[in-house]
């Protein structure tokens, strides 16, 4: 069975590592030609087994239809400083031609009820196999850092309390996806104040010879 899971996994771990090297690559780009980048960090994780095992009753995918409708077995999370940096990203990942979008779902104009906030991108992504190529899903999730230091809390709390959430904690999460979102807003106005800072650090620190 282990072996069976080590197999059918395999591709998406390889899709996971060669997407975080390529979404990087983005971001040393940017940094390299000095302006600024759109993409403040990138993760990867491939879903745990009992994740996924747990999705699939919830929405009752049979285990052998996995590979086509369970879209984020291997998933990247993309995070931004700015909410317009969303958009920059979202742009660049439809240029590209290494994969193609299959679907994207914007929760960041239209949150989700719990207050969630990202935009999704669902791509197929080819991988190299010594079987020939193999086409996989994989689901890009792109944030602010607001938006992801909530998704993060609200996570944890939904595992604690197995998404049924008291009345009060509810309240809060919601009112917290508030704050979130007006951080961001307040972010988003002093904008080129910030990056200017940013841009004088960087400066400043590749003269001391940090960079
Ligand atoms: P994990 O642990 O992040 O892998 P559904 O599962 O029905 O909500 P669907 O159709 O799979 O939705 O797609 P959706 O909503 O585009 O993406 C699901 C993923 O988005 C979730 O994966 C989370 O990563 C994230 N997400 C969606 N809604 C919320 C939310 O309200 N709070 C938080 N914290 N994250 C959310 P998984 O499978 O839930 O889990």
């Amino acid at each position: 069975m282990v072996k069976h899971w080590d197999l059918f996994l395999a591709p998406y771990k390889q899709a996971v590592e060669e997407l975080k090297v390529k979404l990087r690559g983005i971001r040393a780009q940017f940094e390299m030609s000095e302006t600024h980048s759109p993409i403040e960090f990138v993760t990867g994780r491939v879903k745990p087994i009992a994740s996924i095992l747990d999705k699939a009753q919830k929405k009752n995918i049979p285990l052998d239809r996995l590979e086509e409708e369970m879209q984020d077995i291997a998933g990247l999370r993309i995070m931004c400083q700015f909410v317009d940096d969303i958009k920059t990203v979202v742009k660049l990942l439809r240029q590209r031609n290494d994969f193609t979008i299959v679907e994207e779902r914007d929760y960041v104009t239209q949150k989700k009820e719990s207050g969630y906030r990202s935009y999704h991108i669902v791509i197929r992504y080819p991988v190299q196999t010594i079987h020939g190529e193999k086409n996989i899903l994989a689901e890009i999730q792109i944030r602010t850092l607001a938006m992801n230091f909530w998704a993060t809390i609200e996570h944890s709390l939904n595992y604690k309390y197995s998404g049924r959430f008291p009345e009060d904690i509810k309240a809060r999460l919601q009112r917290a996806a508030e704050a979130a979102y007006r951080l961001d807003e307040e972010m988003s106005k002093i904008r080129f104040e910030i990056q200017e800072a940013q841009a004088a650090f960087s400066r400043k620190q590749e003269a001391k010879g940090e960079g």
